[in-house]
């Protein structure tokens, strides 16, 4: 394998910067940046850091240097580390004198994926590493160092571990003639560890549920009539003015998105066109977002101006949104509060005032509540990953598939290949079985450096 470079730290000025070789020539490539004015003895001793002088054409600069032996690295390759004095001009030109002396650039991800082709990592973990790379809010953090510290691949490897055994037990019949009550008996064995099985990877599919609104955060569309105030909420809510409001109707004619964390759950808010009729081209294109928005989001907050009449059409309209996922939004309590939150039946309600900030916690609160967000220490596992969760359902269905065969007496062999079957799909999660497209197109995903 060629030996890589990469700076580890991004490209700008700060305290420290830090260069990471990894490869065969990694020490020999090194030592020729490094001032021989003083014996590098960090090459002899893992681990331990040196403070060298680094040479670039007559310049000279302090830098510690540490040598991490194959095959005790992150990549499992032999790994030079220089931590330089931060700044991207000293730092890009150590990488130039680098590669002169014969390094090669790494690509994104490229370390990670050495890692993982020697082992030291699995594909999940991986995955798990750059989750925590990514990471916006307390949750996503979590659940990215659950997934990278081996939580799932532990999870699979038992799960693959049940179906060596099920392999095993159908192998015996293969090999010998056995008497109908002795095959029987084996493959109600078989039957029942694939049933167990089925029905735990079952329940960690349900987990997705959770484990998407932790990663991609929870959508939330604000919604309603020209001028009730979505703008000025999304402000409130954002703490910021991310959004223009006027008491022109027919202010916002796009969907705004703004993100904010709150009790470490991260919230996609989408401020949208008012809902009304208009002749306006570019206004009904904005309107046609806004249903898009309502349609898509996990919670829907429609707001409503209290201190106006509702009129009939539009009251007919709340009481028809879903329940499930909408929250009546009174705003401008500040003024003058109209009875009309008693024509709203069925719904969740909540009085704000956008303008004056009130009430706007509990209100964050509640879509919290009506998401049914829970805090992932409580849940054994949360899958988080689409890529998992499509080849945990795909296990789960070549597991149907053996029950089956089984309720059909099917050969052995047919059972035996459906079940390695299970295997694979389970196998592809920890990168145990895998194509390469699939493997790049994850490291790809990372940063240089990473
Ligand atoms: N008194 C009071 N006025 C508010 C409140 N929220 C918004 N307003 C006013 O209502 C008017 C409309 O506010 P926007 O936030 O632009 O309303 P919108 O729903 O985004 O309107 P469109 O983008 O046109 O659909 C502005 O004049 C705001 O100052 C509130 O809580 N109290
Ligand atoms: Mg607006």
């Amino acid at each position: 394998m060629e030996t890589i470079v990469a700076a580890a730290t991004p490209l700008s000025n700060g305290g420290v910067s830090i260069i990471r070789i990894s490869g065969d020539k990694a020490c020999e490539i090194a030592r020729k940046v490094l001032s021989d004015n003083k014996p590098l003895t960090f090459l002899n001793e893992p681990r331990k850091m040196q403070l060298v002088n680094v040479n670039l054409n007559g310049l000279t600069d302090k830098c510690l240097a540490v040598y991490f032996k194959s095959p005790f690295s992150f990549t499992g390759e032999d790994i030079v580390e220089l931590h330089l004095h931060g700044g991207a001009k000293l730092t890009l030109k150590v990488l130039n004198k680098l590669i002169e002396y014969g390094a090669r650039e790494a690509e994104a991800g490229e370390f990670s994926k050495r890692a993982f082709l020697n082992g030291k990592i699995s594909l999940d973990e991986a995955e798990g590493i750059i989750d925590i790379i990514n990471a916006e809010s307390d949750s996503q953090l979590e659940a990215a160092s659950r997934l990278s510290s081996g939580e799932f691949f532990d999870f699979v490897k038992a799960s693959q571990n049940i179906l060596l055994e099920a392999l095993a037990n159908l192998d015996v019949l293969i090999d010998y003639d056995f008497d109908d009550e002795i095959g029987g008996a084996t493959l109600k064995k078989v039957y029942d560890k694939v049933t167990n099985l089925k029905t735990k990877l079952f329940s960690t599919l349900n987990s997705y549920e959770q484990g998407k609104l932790i990663k991609a955060g929870l959508n939330v569309a604000i919604i309603g009539a020209t001028n009730a105030g979505k703008s000025s909420l999304l402000n409130a809510i954002a703490k910021s003015d991310v959004a223009i409001v006027s008491n022109i109707a027919g202010t916002t004619r796009d969907v705004v998105k703004e993100s904010i964390v709150y009790k470490g759950v991260k919230l996609n808010f989408l401020d949208t066109a008012g809902l009304r009729t208009t002749s306006d081209v570019i206004e009904k294109m904005g309107i046609d977002k806004s249903y898009k928005a309502l349609e898509t989001s996990d919670i829907i907050l429609y707001l409503v101006d209290s201190t106006k009449p509702l009129d009939k059409t539009e009251l007919e309209y709340i009481n028809s949104l879903e329940s499930k996922r909408t929250i009546v939004v009174l705003n401008k309590i500040d003024e003058k509060l109209l009875e009309k939150g008693t024509q709203i039946t069925k719904l969740d309600k909540c009085e704000v005032s956008a303008k004056d900030k009130l009430n706007i916690d509990y209100l964050l609160n509640k879509i919290l509540e009506k998401a049914k967000v829970e805090t992932i220490s409580n849940k054994a596992l949360i899958l988080t990953n689409e890529r998992h969760y499509k080849l945990v359902k795909k296990a789960i269905e070549h597991l149907k598939e053996v029950e089956t065969l089984i309720n059909s007496n099917e050969t052995i062999e047919l059972i035996s290949f459906t079940l390695q079957s299970a295997y694979n799909a389970l196998g592809e999660i920890t990168g145990e079985v895998g194509a390469d497209k699939i493997i790049d197109k994850i490291f790809s995903d990372f940063c240089v450096g990473k």
